[in-house]
């Protein structure tokens, strides 16, 4: 089983609030249909949930946030999966929506309901989540990042491996000639910013693929504008990106 979330920055315009890029979503739809192994796809907030967090002043800490963010937040991220969902059964794919609420309590994930995204998956239909507003108890909520969500779903499901397709080729030991870190052992990587990014933008991305690689799996920094990137990478084919390699081989 494979793992692949993609990024905010690649599914929208991060320049442009509300807008989403249909047709590299399109695009991305057309490769997965040539993987025939199960995966489970996660998606990010871009200019959707990102937008409506940064307005409404919220956070991954949970508190007390105004309820009319929150309720603007999730709907704006249920708008943009049903832009995925469209794309996905317009290319023959069989998504099936999950919406985080459906397997977290508060800020973990329910042990049984992520074994059950795995039975979905496994059955042919591809579970597609995302980052969002959560509730988390006490009246507080807070958001929770897709980068989390795929540390949470690799521990406990152990994919074979975790893609993180991002809008550029991976990550860099020198921005200003764009020079590739193809595997990272410890590297200083150099990480671009994006200020409307209320969950951590790369960083956080870089934080939770050592985790994952952690426990053994390897996972891939690629180019989604690129999307047959992400195909050779699931297919064992000489790969273009950043690979973080898993530290033991569990599969
Ligand atoms: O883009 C954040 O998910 P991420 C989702 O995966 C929201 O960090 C609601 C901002």
């Amino acid at each position: 089983m494979i793992l692949i979330k993609l990024g905010g920055s690649i599914i929208t315009n991060k320049e442009k609030p509300l807008t989403a890029r249909k047709k590299v979503v399109d695009k991305i739809a057309k490769k997965l249909k040539k993987i025939n192994e199960s995966m489970i796809i996660v998606h990010g907030g871009g200019s959707f949930g990102h937008y409506w967090s940064v307005k409404y002043d919220m956070h991954t800490q949970p508190r007390k946030y105004d309820l009319y963010g929150v309720a603007i937040v999730k709907n704006s991220m249920i708008e943009l999966n049903k832009i995925i969902l469209d794309s996905f059964i317009t290319n023959k794919l069989n998504p099936y929506s999950l919406p985080p609420t459906d397997f977290m309590i508060g800020n973990k994930p329910n042990l049984k309901k992520v074994k059950q995204i795995e039975e979905i998956a496994k059955s042919g239909l591809i579970p597609i989540t995302y980052g969002d507003a959560l509730w988390y108890g006490n009246k507080k909520t807070y958001i929770l990042s897709g980068d989390k969500i795929m540390t949470y779903l690799s521990k406990i499901l152990k994919p074979r491996l975790s893609i993180f397709a991002l809008n550029e080729d991976g990550l860099y030991s020198d921005l200003k000639t764009k020079k590739l870190i193809k595997e990272l052992r410890g590297e200083n990587p150099k990480i671009s910013k994006n200020k409307m990014d209320v969950t951590g933008g790369m960083t956080r991305k870089i934080e939770e693929a050592t985790k994952i690689s952690k426990i053994g799996i390897n996972v891939f920094f690629v180019n989604g504008n690129n999307p047959e990137r992400i195909v050779k990478a699931i297919k064992n084919r000489k790969y273009e990106g950043t690979l973080f390699r898993g530290k033991r081989n569990v599969r």
